[in-house]
Formats: C-alpha cells, structure tokens, sequence
C-alpha cells in the first residue's frame, strides 16, 4: 500500500512526465520532451544532435513502456502508472526496484549531462525543469537539497539517492522529493 505523501508524489511524477496534460502517458509525451531540449539547446531539426536528443527519449520511452508492460502505441494512465508504482517499484521485487531506479538515473545523466563532465550542475538541472515545464522557482531549493555535499554539483550517487527517495520515502522532509520539483501544490510556501 502507498502512503498518501507516496502517492501524492507519484501523481507529481505522472503530470511531469504527461507533457501535453492529456491524463494518459504515450510516446508523443516523451518525443515532445526531446523536441523541447532540442530547442533548448539550440539543435536544429534534421542535424544529428536534434536526431540524437530525439532518439534518446525515444529510447525513454521504449523502456518506460516495456517496464510497464505496454506495446510502443499504447497509453497509459494514471491509474495503471500508480498500480504499477505500487506493486513493482515501491511494494515489489528489490531486484527491478533497483533495476528502475538505476533506470532512472541513467536516463537523467544521458538527457541532461550536456558536458558530459559525470555531475548534473544547476544550469543543467534548470534545464531539465525547462524540459519538463517544471516550475522554474522551486529548481535552486530542490539543488540545494540533492547536492548533498555541497560542491554545487550533483553526483550519480547523489542523484541515485534523491531518486530512491524520492519513489519510496514517507518522509516529508527528504530532499528527494524535491526531485521533480514541488509536489505538493496546495501547500503554503515556507
Ligand atoms: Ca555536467
Ligand atoms: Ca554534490
């Protein structure tokens, strides 16, 4: 069983990734955040830095649907997303836990990493907000909670460890929940 504080965060992470807010996650969601990093970084369409953003979301969501056991033209929805959450990510197999949360992490470096340097800074992690349409004012706060050393970069253990908690902490105040930005809109800011 999820927690309320679980599940609220897993509702965040569904709306973050359904990029045209539709209710259901489908490919066009992903290929969309390609498109948009494509502009971002000023990849313009038909080079092969624009082909290359676009097939690694491609690829984002090819391993998003086979982890949740869809065919590439399907769509899933909110309810098939938290029952899958539930029973494998946060309820289920140690094994593929960590298989998705390693997932996960990969994903972020191969997206966002532009530099290639092995670390997230803040532009690059502004930049995933940007993707994602994430509100841009919570990005420093949820930076400063990741980068758990202080050295104004995020690490691959680092991120790993944000990710962990955030899937599965019932703590309200883990900084990974801060992962995807603020989950918890009707909240007062502090
Ligand atoms: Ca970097
Ligand atoms: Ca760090």
């Amino acid at each position: 069983m999820l927690t309320p504080l679980q599940k609220k965060k897993l509702v965040h992470y569904f709306n973050v990734l359904d990029f045209d807010k539709s209710g259901t996650l489908e490919k066009a969601d992903f290929l969309n955040i390609g498109e948009n990093l494509s502009i971002l970084w000023g990849f313009k369409e038909g080079t092969p830095e624009y082909e290359a953003s676009i097939d690694r979301c491609r690829g984002t969501w090819a391993g998003f649907r086979n982890f949740i056991g869809k065919s590439d033209e399907s769509h899933a929805t909110i309810e098939e997303w938290i029952q899958f959450a539930d029973q494998v990510v946060m309820n289920g197999d140690e094994e593929l836990y960590e298989k998705h949360v390693n997932k996960v992490m990969r994903e972020i470096f191969n997206l966002f990493d532009l530099d290639g340097d092995g670390y997230i800074s803040l532009n690059e992690y502004i930049d995933l907000f940007m993707a994602y349409r994430i509100e841009i004012r919570y990005s420093a706060r949820a930076f400063t909670k990741l980068d758990l050393n202080q050295d104004d970069l995020i690490s691959r253990d680092e991120l790993l460890s944000g990710i962990k908690e955030f899937f599965r902490s019932d703590d309200r105040e883990a900084a990974g929940n801060w992962l995807f930005g603020f989950w918890e809109t009707y909240l007062k800011e502090d």
